[in-house]
C-alpha cells in the first residue's frame, strides 16, 4: 500500500514537471506581451485620455486599471461610446479596482461610467498592433 502511494507520487511529479516545462515554453512564446498600469502611478483617474500617447501596444498586452471602486469603474465601449461618453445598455462593467484587460488588435476603448468622469477625461483609446 505504501509502495503504491509512492509510485503514485512519482507519477504526479512527472506530471508536474511536464506542466512546468509546458508553462516555461508557453511563457517564452508569449514573452513579447507586456503589462501596463493605466495612468502609471496616478492609476485610472481623470485626465487619463493622453496616457496611451507615445506607447506602442500589441494585441495580447494587458492593461491593469487600478482605482478606488467606490469612485470609479471601467467600461469597455465602442468608438461611439468613447466619443459620446455613453455606455450601451447591458455593458460589461469592471469594478474591482484592479481590473486586467487583454488588448485585442485594433483600437480598444474604455471609459469610466460614473457621471461626468468620462467628460473629465476618464477615457482611453488604446490601439494595439
Ligand atoms: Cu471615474
Amino acid at each position: 500500500m505504501a509502495q503504491g502511494r509512492g509510485s503514485a507520487a512519482r507519477g504526479n511529479s512527472a506530471v508536474v514537471l511536464a506542466l512546468v516545462l509546458l508553462c516555461v515554453l508557453l511563457h517564452g512564446e508569449f514573452a513579447e506581451s507586456a503589462v501596463y498600469s493605466v495612468g502609471d502611478r496616478g492609476g485610472w483617474s481623470f485626465n487619463t485620455a493622453g496616457w496611451p500617447r507615445g506607447k506602442r501596444f500589441s494585441a495580447g498586452d494587458v492593461l491593469v486599471f487600478k482605482y478606488s471602486p467606490r469612485a470609479h469603474n471601467v467600461v469597455p465601449v465602442s468608438a461611439a461610446g468613447y466619443n459620446s461618453c455613453s455606455t450601451p445598455r447591458g455593458a460589461r462593467v469592471l469594478q474591482t479596482g484592479n481590473d486586467r484587460v487583454t488588448l485585442r488588435r485594433g483600437t480598444n476603448y474604455f471609459i469610466c461610467s460614473f457621471p461626468g468622469h468620462c467628460q473629465a477625461g476618464m477615457k482611453i483609446a488604446v490601439t494595439a498592433a
